[in-house]
């Protein structure tokens, strides 16, 4: 294999494990989350239960990159000024999760608990009012329970709130 070096730094990125994929996984807090990997640059997620349990968002921008055959990095910041990193081994069903949340999202998680891409403008706002500080930072592993292949850029793996899904829909396990 090619070494990294500072003047030839990427490794070679084949994309094709992670994207087109929706996963749902627990985090050994409990909290359960669900992530489709709509394209190489935009998912879609739910999440079922924790902190901010309810909430919802499409086409949120992100950072995917390929680690090593296999293995990948997903990272973004939310307009809310929560910023995550999740790294994914889709073959070993291992996750890691570090999501940095904003003081204010510490005291009142519930003001992001909607349906975000109706109220950008309002996350913004209280992005931007704070507190920002001390970020409250929730580094955990989590299990993926659910791993299948969905195709790119369909706007109807997530179009659903989680409250309004069938029941046992974020159980179904492969
Ligand atoms: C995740 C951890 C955190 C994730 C999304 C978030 C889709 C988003 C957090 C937030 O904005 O509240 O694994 O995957």
């Amino acid at each position: 294999m090619r070494p990294t070096s500072v003047s030839d730094p990427v490794p070679p990125q084949d994309l094709s494990g992670l994207v087109g994929h929706r996963m749902i996984y627990t985090y050994a807090n409990g909290w359960q989350y669900e992530m489709y990997v709509k394209n190489a640059t935009t998912i879609d997620y739910r999440i079922h239960s924790g902190h901010v349990g309810g909430r919802w968002v499409r086409d949120q921008d992100v950072d995917l990159v390929a680690l090593a055959a296999g293995v990948f990095k997903v990272s973004w910041t939310e307009p809310t000024g929560t910023s995550v990193v999740v790294t994914v081994v889709p073959e070993q069903r291992v996750l890691h999760g570090t999501i940095f949340f904003p003081h204010w999202i510490e005291l009142d998680g519930d003001k992001t608990v909607l349906y975000q891409n109706d109220h950008l403008d309002e996350m913004r706002r209280y992005r931007d009012a704070g507190p920002t500080y001390p970020i409250y930072v929730v580094p955990e592993f989590a299990h993926i329970t659910l791993f299948e292949h969905v195709g790119d850029d369909d706007e109807t793996v997530i179009d659903t709130a989680p409250g309004a899904l069938p029941a046992g829909f974020a159980d179904r396990t492969n």
